[in-house]
């Protein structure tokens, strides 16, 4: 990978929380909250940029100003309990800094991409005060040549031998309805891969996949038994250790560079300092058969699946019994009023439908979503007044009109210990489930209103969210559920990576269903050039309106409007680097942008300082004349600069014969030892979009 150039940009960000009076006591106003127990309650900023994998972060710069003890009695607001027991505030540093940053890898609307998201805690508390900062951010980042990747296949099965035919079959299947697919058994990449075991030889044949054929889709065809799981270390001591096909997903750090989930090379998977961003790279699930007739049960579902209403249930339920709300249904209504336009049947204790025979009644009117709150064990779920378990499944004929289901409770996915209840919903033949997310072991949630903020109660809700968002396959969905919970969390302690580890999906990642009414997303084929084609999709008849904004801009701009099929060719004033998004009626603006795009429309300026017109001996210059010619005995330096917001490269030709090429935006080149004659010495340069310049000098060599 060959560094090749540029200028360095900067974006600036000045963050200035505004705080209101409330009587006597002072609320501090923000978007998002420290929800971390035993700690005050301070509100922080999440910016989140997105750029493409060319673009590689060369610093990051915060500059504190204006610190100032805000000597009002600020009431803090008080702090959720952990579920072990609460702890009292700490008379420390809190947050330990004024700022935070994480750079990850992964996919992002089907390309991939690193995302910076730069964490800004203005205010931090000590010793009974509050101190507010002015923190000002700028990031500088070069552009690298990255090699494209060629897009033979969209879906990699990856199965073992004894099930290679079932996946065939599904191969050929999805080939037929339009998704490119190649299968390979385990086996084979056994002899193909380096690895130390067959998991990570599994995850290394994924990389190459991605390199070679540009796979945006994996599916493991195999349970625990037949296909191997990896197993990592939390840092918490229960669970210890979690099975985690978030592994296989995650196959680039923020820096471009695999990710072997092993840094300090232990042998143990998955530790604090393993370096892993946890973001998923690829969009990955896996189909839980042990045998043919798993298979077969699995593929027929896949083959007839219908699709059903566009509607969620919701199950909810009290978690917890000295608590004054029932977190469950908290947690459900707050995913519904935040998300209004999906539409929701709630199935609540509190109005008595939280009962297997209403759960199944629901399930087998049909519904797009199924999504229970509640304790859960490999075989069931349960609440003080009711349960769903294994056997239930027995109460659904729903046949192909498959539901996707959340389960946020513990251990429900355990699918390597057990045929558990993830599996069966799957399994259950004449209904059940076409895709199931759970945990593998046990999950964790903060207690009262704090359920929400964090943990797997903030899972739950960025599940829906990523629904909301535009994404639309089972596993686009899951991803962009761990993607914002991953950029929008406020911390990433053992919990919060427990959390996006122990989750699972069970299911073909490529299961289609349609999006939200009057939503859209925007994107792009190709993103780099000096005319960018935007394409949008959306579940809305009417007209769609595309937006933009410069990186690390806040505001939106309007471009332009399209009639369905949307298409905008987009060429903005300036060259930069843009995000894009896409408006519906009604369509809220998106938290990042759909797509991005490097727009580059003018080619590199060119200035050749020597040689000048006139004779030259040995590089000295002797002799000025007005001839368009440089004469020249012996060596001769050619040298000069070349200048664009995005330069790539820079070549030297004598006449038709390449004699030097650079990556940096000065060339300095001595040509020496060549024929007697008059050449035409070309200087070209090329920017990023592949704008091309080109300068002469003609030189004429007597010896
Ligand atoms: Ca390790
Ligand atoms: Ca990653
Ligand atoms: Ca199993
Ligand atoms: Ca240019």
């Amino acid at each position: 990978m060959k560094k090749l150039l540029l200028l360095i940009i900067t974006i600036m960000l000045i963050l200035n929380i505004q705080i209101k009076s409330e009587g006597n006591s002072v609320k501090i106003e923000g978007k998002n909250f420290l929800y971390i127990p035993g700690y005050p309650i301070l509100p922080y900023e999440i910016k989140t940029y997105v750029f493409d994998e060319c673009v590689k972060i060369e610093k990051i710069e915060v500059k504190i100003k204006n610190i100032e003890n805000i000597k009002t009695k600020i009431k803090i607001a008080p702090y959720p309990r952990s579920i072990q027991n609460g702890k009292e505030i700490k008379h420390e540093e809190w947050p330990d800094k004024w700022y935070d940053y994480r750079l990850n890898m992964g996919i992002l609307n089907g390309k991939r991409v690193k995302l910076l998201s730069v964490y800004l805690y203005p205010y931090r508390y000590k010793d009974g005060k509050i101190f507010h900062a002015q923190l000002n951010v700028s990031i500088s980042y070069t552009i690298e040549k990255i090699e494209k990747e060629s897009l033979n296949y969209d879906l990699l099965i990856i199965t073992p031998s004894s099930l290679y035919q079932q996946a065939s079959q599904l191969s050929n299947f999805k080939n037929l309805h339009g998704i490119k697919t190649k299968v390979t058994t385990l086996e084979s990449i056994r002899i193909k891969e380096n690895g130390r075991d067959d998991a990570e030889k599994i995850k290394y044949y994924i990389k190459d996949g991605i390199k070679k054929d540009g796979i945006k889709y994996v599916l493991l065809f195999g349970d625990a038994d037949v296909l191997p799981v990896r197993y990592v270390k939390t840092g918490i001591d229960e669970p210890s250790t979690v099975p985690t096909d978030l592994y296989y997903a995650d196959i680039y750090k923020g820096d471009g560079s695999f990710s072997s989930w092993d840094d300090n090379n232990n042998g143990i998977y998955g530790e604090k300092d393993d370096g892993m961003d946890l973001m998923p790279d690829v969009y990955l699930g896996r189909l839980p058969a042990s045998n043919a007739n798993d298979a077969n049960i699995l593929i027929n579902k896949i083959k007839y699946f219908e699709i059903p209403p566009q509607r969620a249930i919701f199950i909810g339920t009290g978690l917890f019994s000295d608590t004054d709300i029932s977190e469950g249904e908290y947690l459900k209504d707050y995913i519904a009023n935040s998300l209004p336009k999906i539409k929701i049947d709630k199935l609540y204790e509190s109005n008595g439908l939280a009962k297997a025979n209403e759960i199944a009644k629901e399930i087998n009117r049909g519904t797009m979503f199924v999504n229970f709150a509640s304790h859960g064990n490999p075989s069931y779920i349960g609440w003080s007044t009711g349960s769903w378990t294994i056997n239930d499944l027995n109460l659904l004929h729903n046949d192909y009109r498959l539901p996707i289901v959340f389960a946020m409770s513990c251990l429900t996915n355990s699918f390597d210990t057990t045929d558990c209840l993830g599996e069966e919903f799957l399994l259950h033949q004449g209904g059940g489930a076409i895709a199931y997310v759970g945990s593998t072991r046990v999950a964790y949630v903060y207690v009262g209103s704090a359920i929400k903020s964090s943990l797997s109660g903030y899972l739950d809700f960025a599940f829906f969210r990523s629904y909301y968002d535009g994404y639309n396959t089972t596993g686009s969905i899951f991803d962009g559920a761990i993607e914002y919970y991953l950029l929008h969390s406020s911390f990433r302690n053992s919990l919060d990576r427990l959390t996006v580890m122990e989750f699972n999906l069970l299911g073909d990642p490529t299961i289609a269903i349609p999006m939200l009414p009057n939503t859209s997303r925007v994107y792009v084929k190709e993103n780099i050039g000096n005319k960018i084609d935007v394409y949008a999709i959306a579940n809305y008849e009417g007209k769609a309106q595309l937006y933009y904004r410069k990186q690390g801009g806040y505001k939106w701009k309007y471009y332009g409007e399209s009639e369905k099929p949307y298409h905008w060719i987009f060429t903005p004033t300036q060259e930069g680097v843009y995000e894009l998004c896409s408006i519906v009626d009604g369509e809220e603006f998106p938290l990042h942008g759909d797509a991005y795009c490097i727009y580059d429309a003018t080619p590199p300026k060119i200035e050749i300082e020597a040689p000048e017109n006139g004779l030259y001996i040995l590089n000295h210059k002797i002799l000025s004349f007005n001839n368009n010619i440089t004469i020249s005995i012996g060596k001769i330096e050619i040298k000069g600069k070349a200048t664009d917001e995005f330069l790539k490269r820079i070549d030297i030709f004598a006449d038709d014969e390449k004699i030097y090429s650079t990556s940096s935006s000065n060339f300095d080149f001595e040509w020496k030892g060549i024929k007697i004659g008059i050449y035409d010495i070309r200087v070209v340069a090329y920017d990023i979009a592949d704008n091309t310049a080109e300068k002469t000098v003609k030189i004429a060599r007597l010896t």
